[in-house]
C-alpha cells in the first residue's frame, strides 16, 4: 500500500486551510483576509453554478442593458456582479469596490467598512458565455491607506501594491488560482464537497514557452514591436522551431493556459485602440501580480506593467505577460524601437 499516497489522498488541503496556515505565519493578523476570501469563494461557487445551468436556467442571452463600455450586458454578468457586490460588502471587511460592470466605484457604509479594496471583473469573457467557452472572474485586492478617510485614491494604486491577486475559472473544472504575495496556488472545486482543494501548489510558469496568444485580427494596425515580435514566433531566425498559437479570447482561460504551459499573452495598443482593451486595475493588474509571483514577467509597452499608477477606474492599458524569457525579448524589441526614435 502506498502510504504516502494515501496521506495525500486524506489530508484534505482546501483553499481556507491553505489561507489560515499562511495566516499562522503572521501573528498579528486577526484572520480579516480569510473571511474575505471566503466571501469572494462563495461568489466564485455561485458563478460556477450559475455558468454551468446557465443554459437550462435561460441565464444566457442579453439582459437589455449596456455596461460602462458600452458593451451588452449578458444575464450573467448582471447575476454575477450583484452577487459579489453583495457578498463582498456583507463580508464586513471591504471598504471601496470597484467592478468592470459598474460605472462608479462603491463606497461601502461605515458600519459595513473593513480594511480592504476589491477591483474586479465578475464575468471576464462574456461574448464566450453563449458557446460554452471558459470564463471567468478576476480580482485584486489593495489595503484601504486610512480607514477613516476612504476615497478613490485607494484603489487607484499602482500594481505592485496588492495584497492579493486572483482568477476564477470556469472552464472543464472550476479552478481558482490565487497569490497573497508569496507565490501562486491553484485550487479545483470538488462539487461532490463544494470545496476549493489545491491541485496545483506553488506554481511557476516555465521560462520560455512554445505558445503565443494574440489576437491576429487586429494586426494590421499593430506597432512595429508587436509586428516583429509576432513575426520572430512564426518565423524564427535562430533555428529554434516555430511557436504555437493558441488564442480563445477569454483573458482568464488565456492566461491560465500561459501560466500553466508557458509562453506569451499578448493584448496590445493598436492605431484603433491606442491604450489596447484591457483594463488596468481587474485585468491587467491582477494577472501581471500572478504571473510576477510564478516567476514571470508583465510589461506595458512601455514599462513593468505592476509600477503603472492608474488615473481612472476604468483605465486600460496594452499588456505583453507571460514567460520570463518571452516578455524579456519583447521588452528588447521596444527598447530597440525607443532607441530609434
Ligand atoms: P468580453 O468580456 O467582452 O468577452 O471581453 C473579453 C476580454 O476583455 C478578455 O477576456 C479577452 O482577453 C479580450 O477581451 C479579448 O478581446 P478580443 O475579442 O478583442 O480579442
Amino acid at each position: 500500500m502506498d502510504h504516502a499516497a494515501d496521506a495525500h489522498r486524506t489530508d484534505l488541503m482546501t483553499i481556507t486551510r491553505h489561507v489560515l496556515n499562511e495566516q499562522s505565519k503572521h501573528p498579528e493578523s486577526k484572520g480579516d483576509f480569510t473571511i474575505l476570501l471566503s466571501h469572494i469563494v462563495l461568489g466564485c461557487k455561485f458563478v460556477c453554478s450559475a455558468v454551468n445551468k446557465a443554459g437550462l436556467a435561460k441565464l444566457i442571452g442579453l439582459a437589455g442593458e449596456t455596461n460602462v463600455q458600452g458593451e451588452e450586458q449578458k444575464k450573467l454578468d448582471v447575476l454575477s456582479n450583484q452577487v459579489f457586490v453583495k457578498a463582498l460588502i456583507s463580508s464586513g471587511r471591504t471598504c471601496v469596490l470597484v467592478s468592470e460592470e459598474d460605472e462608479e466605484a462603491t463606497f461601502v457604509d461605515p458600519s459595513l467598512r473593513g480594511k480592504y479594496c476589491v477591483v474586479f471583473d465578475p464575468l471576464d469573457g462574456s461574448s464566450n458565455i453563449d458557446c460554452g467557452v471558459s470564463i471567468g472572474t478576476i480580482f485584486g485586492i489593495y489595503m484601504v491607506k486610512d480607514k477613516d478617510n476612504v476615497s478613490l485614491d485607494d484603489v487607484l494604486q499602482p500594481g505592485k501594491h496588492m495584497v492579493a491577486a486572483g482568477y476564477c475559472m470556469y472552464g472543464s473544472s472550476c479552478t481558482l488560482v490565487l497569490s497573497t504575495g508569496n507565490g501562486v496556488n491553484g485550487f479545483t472545486l470538488d462539487p461532490s464537497l463544494g470545496e476549493f482543494m489545491l491541485t496545483h501548489p506553488d506554481i511557476k510558469i516555465p521560462k520560455r514557452g512554445k505558445l503565443y496568444s494574440v489576437n491576429e485580427g487586429n494586426a494590421k494596425n499593430w506597432d512595429t514591436p508587436t509586428a516583429k515580435f509576432v513575426e520572430k514566433c512564426k518565423f524564427p531566425k535562430d533555428g529554434s522551431s516555430p511557436k504555437s498559437l493558441r488564442y480563445i479570447g477569454s483573458m482568464v482561460a488565456d492566461v491560465h493556459r500561459t501560466l500553466l504551459y508557458g509562453g506569451i499573452f499578448l493584448y496590445p495598443a493598436d492605431k484603433q485602440s491606442p491604450n489596447g482593451k484591457l483594463r488596468v486595475l481587474y485585468e491587467v493588474f491582477p494577472m501581471s501580480f500572478l504571473m510576477e509571483q510564478a516567476g514571470g514577467q508583465a510589461f506595458t509597452g512601455e514599462q513593468r506593467a505592476l509600477d503603472l499608477v492608474p488615473t481612472k477606474i476604468h483605465q486600460r492599458s496594452p499588456v505583453f505577460l507571460g514567460s520570463y524569457d518571452d516578455v524579456e525579448e519583447i521588452k528588447a524589441l521596444y527598447a530597440a524601437e525607443e532607441k530609434k526614435a
